[in-house]
């Protein structure tokens, strides 16, 4: 078919490392405090759980990812560079990144496109789709993280591939939903079951 294909890529838990980098701070700033350990993590909100664990500790979860640098030092995910840069190579495919900037606006947004230019390049910065709603967004694929993605539209146009996570891994999906492993899963095979 003469069609294009649309993949919208998440950042935060599929190209860069959130968990990871939020633990490392966390622990480096609290070192008195208990953590959560990744293995232990359950659910999306991290500061959630850390409130469940105490509930002093969910301001402090906060104060981690709204420090400057939280965002542009998040080390990326094993794989995920070298996939997203063949993925937008390829032939009649477009590959955008799609994240959600958190509400404390001082540096993550700025630092989200400093990332991307940093590991993918400045002509990169081009893919780049900041917004609190995906669902507004439209696309074949959305490769994300996150198990529930909700908004305005009941029925976006794009089919949700939940790439495992920690806070994820668990979880036992709807018969019809798929997962993405990794970076080192078969995301080809993914992509051209959509083609057709
Ligand atoms: P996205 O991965 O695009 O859906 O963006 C979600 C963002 O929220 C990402 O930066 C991770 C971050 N996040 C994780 N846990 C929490 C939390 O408990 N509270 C808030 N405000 N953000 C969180």
């Amino acid at each position: 078919s003469g069609k294009r294909l649309r993949v919208l890529v998440d950042m935060d838990g599929v190209l860069a490392d959130f968990e990871g980098g939020f633990l490392k701070k966390y622990r480096a700033r609290y070192p008195d405090d208990p953590y959560i350990t990744l293995e232990d993590r359950r659910g999306f909100w991290v500061s959630t759980q850390y409130g469940k664990l105490r509930s002093d500790l969910c301001e402090k979860a906060i104060s981690i990812w709204e420090s400057k640098d939280f965002f542009i030092e998040l080390e990326p995910l094993p794989g995920a560079i070298e996939a997203i840069k063949e993925m937008a190579r390829m032939d009649s495919t477009d590959v955008f990144i799609c994240t959600s900037p958190i509400k404390h606006y001082k540096h993550c947004p700025s630092e989200k496109y400093a990332w991307v230019e940093k590991h993918l390049g400045h002509d990169f910065l081009e893919q780049v789709i900041l917004t609190r709603d995906k669902t507004v967004v439209s696309g074949d694929l959305l490769i994300d993280d996150k198990p529930d993605i909700l908004g305005v539209d009941p029925k976006p146009t794009w089919e949700h591939i939940l790439f495992t996570a920690c806070h994820n891994k668990h979880l036992s999906l709807n018969n019809a939903q798929r997962r993405l492993v990794s970076w080192s899963d078969d995301w080809w095979a993914i992509l051209d079951s959509k083609r057709r």
